[in-house]
Order: structure tokens, then C-alpha cells, then sequence
């Protein structure tokens, strides 16, 4: 907590100290001023005095009263009009939106079960704990997914695998959990930082804020970046590692050949904390490093120079990213980082990497709720069957690729009757094959969009759009990972409510004693741990002994919602070496919150589930080697995705400032490659895979691989016609029109979204002349995907 105040005067400005999450959206919570007047927000500062981020914002933040005043903005609930798609709407109250969605809600509990609704959110924003409790307690439903992400393929991977091996969640030490950051004596900089298939100095992803990264290279440390591209932190690397996309377990694993035949690894940590040491070490024996050399595209020397500098530094830290999970090995190629860290003795040591917890218990994560649920409606969750670890409660959300088949097979083995999507605008950019997810959306009964813009996928699908509030209009708080922090409702645009009160209000009229909180404002109070008499049911329901399971009771110990705002935000207490301490496991024993304690490095429960208990690597499906035949056609490597600094995702695309700084979707080509292809910087060009294709402007970069290309993610033109068959340009730019859904690893985890084979082309008027919009919304989509589809 800050000794500072909390809101002042500054001439006809109030100044509130407060913290940023959504929207618009971000992974990240960092400190601001939010300068109001008249109940409108006029400018934001950064908050210096916030040892978060220190002062530091993104322009993203830097630009939100752009985003808060633009006229596009949702202003109050809408009913459809006309035809989905039409974009014809009706203005409605509050009152009958809700009474809409209840009475469908009802009648699809009374014929089909609560399980037919699915609750759907996009990436970590406000809410990522609400609409799971929406989606168990209210609606009664197992089916809470991410949008649609094939193989839950954003951190699920990594945090299904780090649950398994460690039972905890690891991160990169920069002091952030002191609130004396880099003076707690304890500290120390690491002296080598890996980067791995992350770029935190733009996406600040899973709460970890990239700038860090810059302080500590400030402080001396080192960077060995695996990377295909080179990105600002690669420039400035003592190696960078250009691998091919979708090899990274490979590369980890001969990493870890050299430092165990070499003998770099920390002997008293592994024989003390770890399980399983010799069955990893006779695996890397399978990934000399020469042979790793061939499939990573990595030279044998940097790969085993990288790996003696990180095993020889002291200490040293792996900050890891969402590429690791975007491969159908998303399970193996984690396992194999982490067993990086644990065996040179970097784990949870001062400068390695660091057991993150979420402030005081305060967040419950994607089981929130999920006590309500009896248990054969628990057992029905979608993904159950293909995914032990979803089976026996090792992992929260339902499975995306499930859901997608089970409305493509006419609802076997039971029907999907009704999307609630709050956050995500899902075939723009989530849903990792946005046609074919198109068409199924549109399948579904009832649709329900709660977002801040009309986006392309409420016009094609909700019958129901509802505006929300965007940060400075909520009140709410930031309970994921460390501090925990106040953000305060200060203005109010038109009829919007914030998220949280919208899941209130209709939790309120579906299920009223799961939903017994007056305002806001109490839920959160009671959620950190205080009122516990006065609303007994909640109590009773969500830590009945089923509840406990999955996580404890937020405890603040007495500090309330009222005072959290004043104080803006507070650290937990916070040590190093916990399992040293007793500090993880439920009996308060040493060692990790492991069936045996350990670190294993061999991961027992998969040998009972029947998947590889050790990394592998595995080709992607569609590689130069897995498919040789393909890869003739479609000769490039795809990665997707990589983030950029003007937007989050599909957001961001109505702000002109955004827009004139990065106005068109990119596409990154080698001069060589390009050359051949006859194509120059600047030039409009499909890429296309062989289940679709899409439209960007080629930036040529000596960088890159001259066999791998990058193109954007997220791309739709909302200064388009909405109807369609334009749909604001949607199909015409989405790399998602060419990714594939249902390709998942061994658990339903993993997808091999940035490893793709395509092929690059210039636009022609000639071969424009049928556009992606038209293509999937009149035509049906590409014949490919359609030939793959049931009857
Ligand atoms: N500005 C902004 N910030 C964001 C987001 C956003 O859309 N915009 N999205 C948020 C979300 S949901 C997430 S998950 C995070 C993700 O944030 P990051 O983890 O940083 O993920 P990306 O930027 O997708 O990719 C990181 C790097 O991986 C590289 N890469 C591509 N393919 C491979 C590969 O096969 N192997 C390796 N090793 N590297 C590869 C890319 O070139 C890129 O530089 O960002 C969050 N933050
Ligand atoms: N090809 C490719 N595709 C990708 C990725 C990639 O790397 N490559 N990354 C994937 C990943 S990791 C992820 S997590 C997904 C992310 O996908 P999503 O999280 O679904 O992101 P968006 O599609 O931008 O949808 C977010 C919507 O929420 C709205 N919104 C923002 N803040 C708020 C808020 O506070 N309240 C409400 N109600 N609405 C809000 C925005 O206006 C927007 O319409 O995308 C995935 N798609
Ligand atoms: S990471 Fe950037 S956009 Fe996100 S809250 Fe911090 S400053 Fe704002
Ligand atoms: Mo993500």
C-alpha cells in the first residue's frame, strides 16, 4: 500500500489514483491517474508512484480517452431486428434484456439442462472468474471456454502441465512480488534471462509487465531469446536462437542433453527436489545436439553455447510465452522448459523463477463456483472424455474443440442451445478457425454478446447485445498474481454497467441465493474474506468441502473493499524457497504440492493416463517433414499472431490514433522470399493455407527465416459496412481464416496455430475479385473445410 492519497484536486481535474485492466483489454494491471471532470475522463497519466509499473504505460493506456469517447461505443442494450447479420437492432432496457435472457435460460434448464449453455469468455479481463461463476452457478452449465481457442491454447497448456509437474505457477523473478521491488534486500537480478516464444515487452502477457525486463537488463542481465524473429529484446541478446516455429521442445530438450551430459546441473536440487532425473536423462540422450540442430534450424554450437551460459549463470530465469503453448506439443514443450529451471536449481530462488500466487486467495480462477454444479452435470463438461486431466478436476475450463463438434454433429452427445459471450469477439480473432466456427455459431439457438463495440461477431450471431463498462466506469479489482489492487468506478457512459454487474443483476434472477450480494461493491468486499455472516448461503455453497477443493478463501484479514480503494493497492506477504518452508502443501510439509512432493520431472499421472510422461518433440501436422507432400504447395512456414503495440487482439481498431500508427494487417516476409514471389514492401498479398485464405500488406525483413512468414492476428475494419456480406471486412484480413481447429495434442491440450505450412501470392485484381467475406458468409466457405465436415 501506498502512504500516498488516494484522489485529489488539481484545479477543475479530479485526479484518482487507480489501475487499468478492461477495457479495453490487457493481461496486465498497472498504476494510473485518471484525470475526470464532469464524469468524463479528460486524461491519463502513468502512477509513478506505483512500484508496479513505476509510472511507465503503454499506449494503449496512454490512449484510453480516445477509446472512452469514441461514438462507437455500444451505448445500451440492443435487441436484433432483422436477419442475423443484418445488423439491424432495437433499442431495449435493461430491465426486458434481462427478462429475455432468463426466460430462454429457463426453458432451455427445463428441456435440455443447464449444460446446453455455454459460457464463454475471451483472454484474462476483468471478469475471469465471474463468468465462470455465471456459467455454473446461474446457468448451471459445466461448459465455461475460452472462446473457442482451439486447444485451450493460451497458458492452459503451460499451466495444465505446471500444475501436474509442480503443482504451482512459475514466472521470471523481478521483485514484483515486493513492494519494495528491487531494494528488498532479498532480491537479486538474474544474470541470465531466457526469453522464450514471448515478447513481454509488447504483450506485458499473464500479469508479467515486460519493462521489467528492461530494468533488470539495466541492472546487467543477459538475454538468450528463442525466438523466429527478431524482436527488439533479440537485438539486444548474447544469443538469439531463430528456431523454426513449433520445434521448441526439441530445442529444450537438447538444451537439457547438454547440460546434463555435460554435468552443469545443480546435483542438491535435483536430488533433493526432483523425481524422475533418470528417466529424463536417458531421454535427452535422444536429442544430440546435432540432431536438434536439423529439426530446430538452430546451429549445434548456439544451441550448446545457450545452454552452458543459462546452466553456468547464477541465478538465472526462463521468462516463457504463449508460443510454447501453440503447438500440439504445448504439454511437452512446457515440461521441458520447466525442467530447464528446476534442474540448474532456478526454482523459486532470488533471480530464477518464482512461484507466482494471486493476492490473499482473492481470485478462484475458472473452478469458481463449480461446486454449485451436482456431479453428473459436472461429468458432462465437453472435453472430459478426450482429456483425463478435465476428467478428474486437473484442469478448469471446458474444451472449445468439443463444444465446435458437438454443434457440428447436430448436438451429439448432447445439444449446444445458447452462446454467452462476454469479452470475445470470437471468429474475428479467438476461434482458431474462424469460417468454420462462423457457421456454427450462427447454428446455435441463442446468442448473447456483452462487449464495448458492435463487433463482427455480435452482428452475425447475438440476438442479444449488451454494452459494457470500461475500466474507469467499473468498480472492481485485480486479484490475479500480486498486488492486489482497487480499480474505482469514477464515470459513467450512457447506459452501460460494468461486467460485474451485469453477471450480478442475472445471477440475481437465475439462481438468487448463489447471488446474494446487494451491490458489487459487497461481492468483492465479501469475496476478500470479510462479512462472512451476513451471507450465509454463498458462504455455505461456494467453501463447502467440494468448493474447498480448488482453492481457499480469499483472507485480507479484515482490510475491506472501501479501504482497498484508498489504499489502492496492497501486497501479500511474500518469501522465496517455499517449499523449503512448508509453504505449499495443504499439510504444511516441505517440498511441492506434488503426490510425492517433487518437482517431476517424470510426470506420474500421465503414465496412469496413458500419454508420455517425458517431453518429446513431435512435428507439427503440417510441416516440411510431416508433410512433404503439402509442403510442396504451400512451401512457407506460418507463425501468427505475434502481438503489436497498438492493439489487444481485435480491439483497438476503432482508434484513429492506433490506426494511423499501424492503419493495415502485416504480413512479414524475407526480401529473398519476397523477391522470388515477385512481391515488394507494401504490397496487398494473399496468404493462403489449404483450408482458406486472407489478405495483408507485405513488410519485407532481413530478419526472418527466408522459409517462414508472420502475419497479424485479429484484423477487421470497423469503418466497413457492418452487414453482411462484408461484416467489417472480417473473413478479408483473418489469418484465422487459415489456422485449423480440433488438431490438438495427446490431453486436448495444444494446437499448432503459429506452425502452419501456407503459400504467399500477390493480390491481383484478377484473383481478388471474390473476397473472404463473401467467400464465408454467401458461399459457404472453402471447399475444404466444408469436404471435412458431417453431413
Ligand atoms: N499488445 C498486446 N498485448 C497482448 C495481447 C495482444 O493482442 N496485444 N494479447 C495478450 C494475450 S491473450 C497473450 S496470450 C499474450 C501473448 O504474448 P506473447 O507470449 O508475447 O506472445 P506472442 O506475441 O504471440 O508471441 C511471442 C513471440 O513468439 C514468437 N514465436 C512465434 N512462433 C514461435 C515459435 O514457434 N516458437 C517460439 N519460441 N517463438 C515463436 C513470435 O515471433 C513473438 O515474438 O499477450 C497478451 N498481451
Ligand atoms: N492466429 C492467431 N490467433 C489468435 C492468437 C494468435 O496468437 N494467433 N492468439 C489467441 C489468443 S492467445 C487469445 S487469448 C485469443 C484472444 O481472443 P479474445 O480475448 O476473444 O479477444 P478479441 O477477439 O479481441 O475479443 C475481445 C472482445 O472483448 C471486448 N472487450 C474488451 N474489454 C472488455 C470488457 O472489459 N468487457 C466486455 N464485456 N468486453 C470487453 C472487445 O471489445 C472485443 O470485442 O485470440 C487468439 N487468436
Ligand atoms: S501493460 Fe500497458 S496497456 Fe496494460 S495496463 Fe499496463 S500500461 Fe496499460
Ligand atoms: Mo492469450
Amino acid at each position: 500500500m501506498s502512504g500516498k492519497e488516494w484522489q485529489w484536486q488539481e484545479g477543475e481535474y479530479t485526479v484518482t489514483r487507480s489501475t487499468h485492466w478492461s477495457g479495453p483489454g490487457c493481461h496486465d494491471g498497472c498504476g494510473l491517474l485518471y484525470y475526470t471532470k464532469d464524469n468524463k475522463l479528460v486524461k491519463v497519466e502513468g502512477d509513478l508512484d506505483n512500484p508496479y509499473n513505476m509510472g511507465r504505460l503503454c499506449m494503449r493506456c496512454l490512449n484510453q480517452v480516445e477509446a472512452y469517447n469514441s461514438p462507437q461505443r455500444l451505448k445500451w442494450p440492443l435487441k436484433r431486428a432483422g436477419e442475423r447479420g443484418e445488423n439491424k437492432w432495437e433499442r431495449i432496457s435493461w430491465d426486458e434484456a434481462y427478462d429475455i435472457i432468463v426466460e430462454k435460460v429457463k426453458g432451455i434448464q427445463a428441456e435440455f439442462g443447464g449444460k446446453s449453455i455455454i459460457g464463454m469468455e475471451g483472454t484474462g479481463r476483468n471478469i475471469i472468474w465471474q463468468v465462470p461463476y455465471l456459467t455454473y452457478a446461474a446457468f448451471g452449465s459445466p461448459n465455461y471456454v475460452l472462446g473457442f481457442l482451439s486447444g485451450d491454447s493460451c497458458y492452459l497448456p503451460r499451466a495444465a502441465q505446471q500444475a501436474v509437474m509442480n503443482s504451482d505457477f512459475f514466472v521470471c523473478d523481478t521483485a514484483q512480488f515486493f513492494e519494495e521491488r528491487y531494494n528488498n534486500p532479498e532480491f537479486k537480478c538474474p544474470e541470465v534471462i531466457v526469453i522464450w516464444g514471448n515478447n513481454p515487452i509488447i504483450s506485458n502477457g499473464d500479469g508479467f509487465f515486460g519493462h521489467w525486463i528492461v530494468d533488470e537488463m539495466r541492472m546487467g542481465a543477459k538475454l538468450i531469446v528463442v525466438d523466429p524473429r527478431l524482436t527488439w529484446l533479440a537485438a539486444r541478446a548474447d544469443y538469439w536462437l531463430q528456431l523454426r516455429p513449433g520445434t521448441d521442445c526439441a530445442l529444450a530438450m537438447g538444451m537439457l542433453n547438454v547440460i546434463i551430459n555435460e554435468d552443469l546441473y545443480d546435483h542438491d536440487f535435483v536430488e533433493n527436489w526432483c523425481s524422475g532425473f533418470e528417466e529424463l536423462q536417458e531421454r535427452v540422450q535422444e536429442y544430440p545436439t546435432d540432431k536438434v540442430a536439423e529439426i530446430t534450424w538452430v546451429p549445434k554450437e548456439i544451441i550448446e553455447a545457450a545452454a552452458r551460459r543459462y546452466a553456468t549463470a547464477k541465478p538465472a530465469a526462463i521468462q516463457w510465452g504463449l508460443a510454447i503453448d501453440q503447438q500440439v506439443t504445448g504439454i511437452a514443450t512446457a515440461q521441458a522448459v520447466n525442467s530447464l529451471w528446476a534442474i540448474t536449481g532456478n526454482t523459486d530462488v532470488p533471480g530464477g523463477n518464482v512461484i507466482a500466487k494471486s493476492g490473499f486467495n482473492v481470485d478462484d480462477g475458472y473452478s469458481c463456483g463449480y461446486g454449485w454444479l451436482p456431479k453428473d452435470v459436472q461429468e458432462a463438461r465437453f472435453g472430459n472424455e478426450k482429456n483425463p486431466l478435465k476428467k478428474y478436476g486437473l484442469a478448469s475450463t471446458a474444451h472449445g474443440d468439443t463444444v465446435l463438434e458437438a454443434i457440428e454433429n447436430g448436438g451429439q452427445p448432447y445439444p449446444v442451445k445458447m452462446l454467452w459471450l462476454q469479452t470475445t469477439n470470437t471468429f474475428a480473432n479467438m476461434a482458431s478457425e474462424a469460417p468454420r466456427v462462423y457457421e456454427a455459431m450462427k447454428k446455435v439457438e441463442f446468442n448473447v454478446v456483452v462487449d464495448l463495440f458492435m463487433t463482427p461477431t455480435a452482428v452475425a450471431c447475438a440476438d442479444i447485445v449488451l454494452p459494457a463498462g470500461m475500466s474507469a466506469e467499473r468498480d472492481s479489482f485485480r486479484a490475479w498474481f500480486a498486488p492486489l489492487r482497487a480499480i474505482t468506478k469514477l464515470t459513467q457512459y450512457e447506459e452501460c454497467k460494468s461486467d460485474e454487474q451485469i453477471i450480478l443483476d442475472l445471477g440475481k434472477r437465475l439462481h438468487p441465493a448463489a447471488f446474494p450480494w446487494e451491490t458489487v461493491a459487497d461481492w468483492i468486499n465479501w469475496k476478500m474474506g470479510n462479512d462472512k455472516d451476513k451471507y450465509p448461503d454463498a458462504f455455505k455453497y461456494e467453501w463447502s468441502e467440494e468448493g474447498k477443493k480448488f482453492r481457499e478463501r480469499g483472507n485480507t484479514k479484515g482490510l475491506t473493499y472501501s479501504e482497498l480503494k484508498e489504499k489502492v493497492y496492497i501486497y501479500p506477504e511474500w518469501q522465496y524457497k517455499k517449499y523449503e518452508k512448508g509453504l505449499l502443501r495443504r499439510d504444511r510439509q516441505p517440498g511441492f504440492n506434488t503426490a510425492d512432493g517433487k518437482v517431476q520431472l517424470y510426470i506420474d499421472l500421465f503414465d496412469a493416463f496413458d500419454v508420455d510422461p517425458l517431453p518429446a518433440h513431435v512435428e507439427p501436422p503440417e510441416s516440411p517433414y510431416s508433410d512433404p507432400e503439402l509442403y510442396k504447395e504451400y512451401p512457407l512456414i506460418l507463425t501468427s499472431g505475434a502481438r503489436s503495440w497498438e492493439f489487444f487482439h481485435s480491439e483497438h481498431r476503432q482508434q484513429p490514433t492506433m490506426r494511423m500508427f499501424h492503419p493495415q494487417p502485416l504480413v512479414e516476409i524475407h526480401p529473398d522470399t519476397a523477391k522470388n514471389l515477385g512481391i515488394q514492401e507494401g504490397d496487398w498479398v494473399w496468404i493462403e493455407s489449404k483450408r482458406g485464405r486472407c489478405k495483408q500488406i507485405a513488410t519485407l525483413k532481413a530478419a526472418i527465416d527466408p522459409r517462414v512468414v508472420s502475419a497479424e492476428h485479429g484484423w477487421w475494419f470497423p469503418e466497413k459496412e457492418g452487414a453482411e456480406p462484408s461484416l467489417f471486412g472480417t473473413f478479408d484480413s483473418n489469418i484465422n481464416n487459415l489456422t485449423s481447429q480440433c488438431q490438438n495434442g495427446p490431453t486436448g491440450y495444444g494446437a499448432p496455430n503459429k506452425n502452419l505450412l501456407c503459400r504467399i501470392y500477390k493480390a491481383t485484381e484478377e484473383n481478388s475479385k471474390i473476397m473472404p467475406s463473401e467467400q464465408v458468409t454467401r458461399r459457404g466457405g472453402w471447399e475444404y473445410v466444408r469436404a471435412q465436415l458431417p453431413e
